[in-house]
């Protein structure tokens, strides 16, 4: 395999720039702007671009990192950046209204990227609004027609974050392997 990319999607919020900044090995590129719509009632600065950062998967080899705007108007980056790449994280906010509906709108606007490639889902701001059951995600999922790893993360913590990456690349090739 000669190109480790991957996108970091989901909704305003569910820490897609702060995923990246926690994984990344150097100080990533984001491009956070004052929010100026309803997103400034969540949070005040927003992705306009992308995300971008760098993670040594050993001596040789790094996965690039990137981070998709979560808000609608931006989503002709969604396209730009999913050309290549490995596969997806896609990153749910347990605090909005309808997570699970949130699921299903990225599983379908991604869905021909993930067809080609794969998908590894963390949940969230759990510690915040307390997940009510995983088994109601995995029942959806199964649903969609999806057998996706999906995780309770903190996307400022790195061993999360991690094992997220680590189950995304699991499903890709389970002899690729990072040591955190
Ligand atoms: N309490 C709590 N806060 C979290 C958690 N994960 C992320 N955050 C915070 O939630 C906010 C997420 O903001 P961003 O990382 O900018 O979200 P984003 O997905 O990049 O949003 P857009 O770029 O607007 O689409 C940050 O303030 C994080 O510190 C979590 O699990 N719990
Ligand atoms: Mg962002």
């Amino acid at each position: 395999m000669s190109d480790f990319k991957i996108i970091f999607a989901g909704p305003v919020g569910s820490g897609k720039t702060t995923a990246i900044a926690t994984l990344s090995d150097e100080p990533p590129v984001c491009t956070n702007q004052n929010a100026t719509d309803m997103t400034k009632e969540r949070k005040s600065k927003t992705t306009v671009a992308l995300d971008y950062g760098t993670m040594s998967l050993d001596e040789k080899e790094k996965i690039h990192l990137y981070g998709t705007p979560g808000q609608e108007r931006f989503n002709f980056m969604w396209d730009i950046l999913t050309s290549n790449g490995l596969g997806l994280i896609l990153l749910l906010d347990n605090t909005r209204r309808d997570p699970m509906k949130d699921m299903e709108f990225f599983l379908q606007a991604f869905k021909d990227y993930i067809d080609k490639t794969s998908i590894a889902i963390g949940i969230t701001q759990t510690d915040v609004a307390p997940l009510l059951t995983m088994e109601r995600y995995h029942q959806k999922l199964k649903q969609l027609g999806f057998n996706s790893a999906i995780f309770e993360v903190d996307a400022r913590n790195f061993s999360d974050m991690s094992q997220l990456v680590q189950a995304l690349l699991f499903t890709i090739d389970p002899g690729l392997e990072y040591s955190a």
